[in-house]
């Protein structure tokens, strides 16, 4: 595939204050972001074709045991998501087909709001709380470590909350659920992952 570009945010870096700020923003894209931007090209252009795709490059690194290109690759297509994944004026329930769906799995949203927030309270160290598709359309909550994500267990991202410190230590210092309560409460956007939703499940040719 070509080269990993490292998107725009899709909103001013001010836009999601006072839950995440500008100088969280700033560190998170701008450095981090782009860490994984570099380090990924740098990477990827040593090896033989990792696929066509992104989401190829994800899978076949991990199935390869390629670590430095599956973490930077991973982390490259979680960050392209966590920033769709928010909006100013965000959060709270969802009407629809999709809030429908979270009922029915996990019998309220306020049933779904807690386990969310708990996956990424008790994911010990790096990595990301996540709502899944499986390949049958139900819904789950997991966590993943560091760069993983959902993709390796063919699992389908509707939404994914990144808990590595530098996500949320400037405005929250070590408080994450409180960080974790304010990205469902007033930045989650729900237009894209009932988007995802209707989508269902990803089909991989890896
Ligand atoms: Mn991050």
């Amino acid at each position: 595939m070509a080269a990993f570009d490292l998107p725009e945010l899709p909103y001013a870096y001010d836009a999601l204050a006072p839950y995440m700020s500008k100088e969280t923003l700033e560190y998170h894209h701008d450095k981090h972001h782009k860490a994984y931007v570099d380090n990924g090209n740098k990477i990827i252009e040593g090896l033989p074709n990792m696929g066509d795709t992104l989401e190829q490059v994800v899978i076949n690194a991990h199935k390869q045991g390629q670590q430095g290109l599956f973490n930077n690759a991973g982390q490259h297509w979680n960050h392209n998501h966590f920033w769709k994944w928010m909006k100013k004026n965000g959060g709270g329930a969802h009407p629809g087909a999709l809030e429908t769906a979270i009922k029915s799995s996990f019998g309220s949203y306020e049933d779904f709001r807690g386990k969310f927030i708990e996956a990424g309270t008790t994911q010990f160290g790096s990595g990301w709380a996540w709502l899944v598709m499986d390949k049958n359309g139900k819904l789950e909550i997991m966590k993943t470590a560091n760069a993983d994500n959902p993709l390796t267990s063919g699992k389908t991202a509707l939404l994914g909350c990144d808990v590595w410190e530098h996500s949320y230590y400037i405005d929250y210092r070590n408080a994450r659920a409180k960080y974790l309560e304010a990205f469902v409460d007033n930045l989650v956007n729900w237009a894209y992952v009932e988007e995802l939703f209707e989508k269902g499940p990803l089909k991989i040719a890896a």
